[in-house]
């Protein structure tokens, strides 16, 4: 397939980029982080959505190589940045199958120099699925870099509480799909208040996915969610753009 052939000269070509989407604190509403997505400037086909491109790396063997490159991509921009705000970035489940990751991880914090405490990395519960007391140790190990761990994209998939108990995450990220039927859908709205109160029974925090209007900021703050993520705060964005959002929250 062509898009495949593509994606293996890509990098070569310099094709890639990382967008930054911000995260504001319900607490203080200052600006407390940024999520680092990955996005592909095809000279032909133009932005090429993570949604379409991480399957085929994951398929033809390529998403360590891109993984990486976001990762210490996105530690530099942060360690650039003027304030100490956190820096998530998305592993594949695939990473996780391939040895030396957390020197990967460890590797991208000492050549960036960014504080580990700034670092989250988000997994989604497939990563658990097969759980392998391996997975476990990884994270653990990961754990102990100082960085924090993020479920990502919960209440979708299995959505086994028990993954919760398996390991301590710092924080767990409500699906954009439950954000966006809260206001309509009784069921959403109530699955989404119990996510936050398994948050703070379970002292983690929480950040909602997808929040586009002040309706929902404002039950989400109601109801005790940590954080939001959404187009109501910003779409993502390259990081020659970031200085106006730091301008913004100061
Ligand atoms: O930004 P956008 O909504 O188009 O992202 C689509 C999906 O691609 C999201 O689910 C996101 O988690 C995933 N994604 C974006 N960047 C990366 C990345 O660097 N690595 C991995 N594994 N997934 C990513
Ligand atoms: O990592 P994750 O799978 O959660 O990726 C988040 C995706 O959601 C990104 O591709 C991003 O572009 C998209 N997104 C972020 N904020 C919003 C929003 O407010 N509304 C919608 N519809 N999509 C969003
Ligand atoms: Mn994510
Ligand atoms: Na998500």
């Amino acid at each position: 397939r062509t898009l495949e052939l593509d994606l293996r000269r890509a990098f070569a070509l310099r094709q890639f980029e990382v967008y930054y989407q911000a995260q504001m604190s319900l607490h203080d509403k200052q600006v407390v982080g940024f999520e680092a997505l990955a996005r592909w400037r095809h000279p032909q086909r133009g932005m090429v959505s993570p949604a379409a491109f991480i399957p085929v790396a994951e398929e033809i063997g390529l998403i360590s190589q891109i993984g990486e490159w976001v990762l210490l991509t996105a530690c530099r921009e942060a360690a650039s940045w003027p304030g100490n705000q956190r820096i998530a970035v998305n592993l594949s489940p695939m990473q996780f199958g391939k040895a030396g990751l957390v020197e990967t991880v460890a590797a991208a914090l000492a050549t960036s120099g960014l504080p580990p405490e700034r670092l989250e990395l988000e997994i989604t519960e497939s990563v658990l699925l097969d759980d392998t007391a391996g997975t476990l140790a990884i994270l653990h190990q990961l754990r102990s870099l100082g960085i924090r761990i993020a479920m990502d994209d919960f209440g979708t998939g299995y959505s086994s509480l028990g993954y919760l108990r398996s390991f301590p995450f710092d924080k767990v990220k409500i699906d954009q799909s439950f954000i966006r039927d809260m206001p309509t859908d009784g069921d959403s709205a109530a699955i989404v208040k119990a996510i936050i109160g398994l948050g703070i029974s379970l002292g983690i925090s929480t950040t909602a996915e997808g929040v586009e209007t002040e309706e929902q900021l404002n039950r989400l703050r109601a109801e005790g969610c940590t954080d939001i993520q959404g187009y109501l705060l910003s779409k993502p964005v390259p990081a020659s753009d970031l200085a106006a959002i730091f301008n913004r929250s100061t």
